[in-house]
C-alpha cells in the first residue's frame, strides 16, 4: 500500500514560501497515492525553470532535460517502456516558448503520457520576464512598456486535436488531484494547463484573483467536452470567469499501440545480441 511518505522529497524545496507550485506538488502526491502507484513505476521528465525542479521533490525516476526539450525524451521513454507512467512537466516559457514546436508535435502524435504545464504566466526562474502567456500589458525589465498579445494554450491544444485537454488550479488541490488521476488513466496524450500563482513576479494573477473567477465546467450539466465548438468557446473565456476541468476530449488511438512492441514486447525488454551491435557499429566506422 503506497502512502504519501513514499513520495517524500529527498532534498529541501527551493521555491518561495506561498508559491503555487506547492499546491501542484500536493495534488500530484495525492493522485499517485490514490492510484497506488509506486515511485519506481513513474518517470518524471522536466525542462528548466521553477517548474522544472518539480521532479526533485518527489521520489521516482527522473530525467532533467534542456529548457523546452522535455517532451521528446518523455515520449521516447514511453515508447520504449509502455509499462511506465510518464509524467512530463515544465513552465509556460519552457512548454509554450522554447518547446512550443515539441508541444504541437506531441499533441498530434498522441503518445500516452501526462503533460503538466505550471502556468504562472512569467519566466520565473530568470526573474520575471514576459512569457508567451503573460497578460497583455505585463510590465517587466524586458517589456518596460508592457508585453503584447498572449497565447491561449487551451485553444492551441484544441486546434491541435490534443486527445485530452484539462485546466487545473494550484489553489484547488482536491480538484487538481482528481484531474491528474483522469489524465494518468487516459490512453493518449493528456495536457493539463495549471493556473499557478507566482507570488514573487506575477502580482495580478494571484490566488485571490483566481478564486474570485475560477469555476468548474462540470457544474454545467450541458457542457460536453467532446463537442469541439463548445470546447473552443470555453477556452476563450478569461478575465471575468475562468473555467477549470476537462475542457476537451477526443479519444483516438495512442501512438504506441500501433508499434511492433505489442507483438514482440517492449523495446526495453529486448535481448541485446552483442554481435549484431558490433556489426552495426562497424557500418559507421
Ligand atoms: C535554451 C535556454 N534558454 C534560456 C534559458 C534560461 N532560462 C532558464 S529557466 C528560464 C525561465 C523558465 O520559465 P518557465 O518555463 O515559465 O518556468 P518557471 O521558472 O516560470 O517555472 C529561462 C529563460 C535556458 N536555460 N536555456
Ligand atoms: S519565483 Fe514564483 S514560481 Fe518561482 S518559486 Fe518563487 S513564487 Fe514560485
Ligand atoms: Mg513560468
Amino acid at each position: 500500500m503506497v502512502t504519501v511518505l513514499d513520495y517524500k522529497e529527498a532534498v529541501p524545496i527551493a521555491w518561495c514560501p506561498g508559491c503555487g507550485n506547492f499546491g501542484i506538488l500536493g495534488a500530484m502526491r495525492k493522485a499517485l497515492v490514490d492510484l497506488n502507484l509506486e515511485p519506481h513505476q513513474i518517470l518524471m521528465v522536466s525542462g528548466i525553470g521553477q517548474a522544472g525542479k518539480f521532479p526533485h521533490y518527489l521520489k521516482g525516476n527522473v530525467l532533467n532535460e534542456l529548457h523546452g526539450r522535455a517532451l521528446p525524451a518523455a515520449q521516447a521513454a514511453k515508447i520504449c517502456n509502455p509499462a511506465l507512467t510518464v509524467l512530463c512537466m515544465g513552465g509556460d516559457g519552457d512548454g509554450f516558448g522554447e518547446g512550443g514546436n515539441h508541444f504541437i508535435a506531441a499533441m498530434n502524435r498522441n503518445v500516452t503520457m501526462t503533460y503538466l504545464v505550471h502556468d504562472n504566466q512569467v519566466y520565473a526562474l530568470t526573474k520575471g520576464q514576459a512569457s508567451p502567456t503573460s497578460d497583455p500589458g505585463y510590465v517587466s525589465r524586458t517589456s518596460p512598456e508592457g508585453s503584447g498579445p498572449k497565447l491561449n494554450p487551451l485553444a492551441l491544444a484544441i486546434a491541435s486535436d490534443c486527445s485530452l485537454v484539462i485546466r487545473g488550479f494550484a489553489g484547488d488541490i482536491e480538484h487538481l488531484s482528481s484531474m491528474i488521476k483522469t489524465a494518468i488513466n487516459h490512453k493518449g496524450f493528456a495536457f493539463i494547463d495549471i493556473l499557478q500563482p507566482c507570488v514573487s513576479f506575477n502580482h495580478k494573477n494571484t490566488f485571490t484573483w483566481y478564486k474570485e473567477r475560477v469555476y468548474k465546467v462540470s457544474d454545467d450539466p450541458n457542457y460536453n467536452p467532446e463537442d469541439r465548438n463548445m470546447a473552443f468557446s470555453k477556452a476563450l473565456e478569461w478575465e471575468d470567469r475562468i473555467p477549470i476541468g476537462i475542457i476537451y476530449r477526443h479519444v483516438r488511438p495512442a501512438f504506441e499501440t500501433g508499434l511492433l512492441a505489442h507483438v514482440t514486447g517492449p523495446l526495453v525488454k529486448q535481448e541485446i545480441d552483442p554481435t549484431k551491435v558490433k556489426s552495426l557499429v562497424q557500418e559507421y566506422l
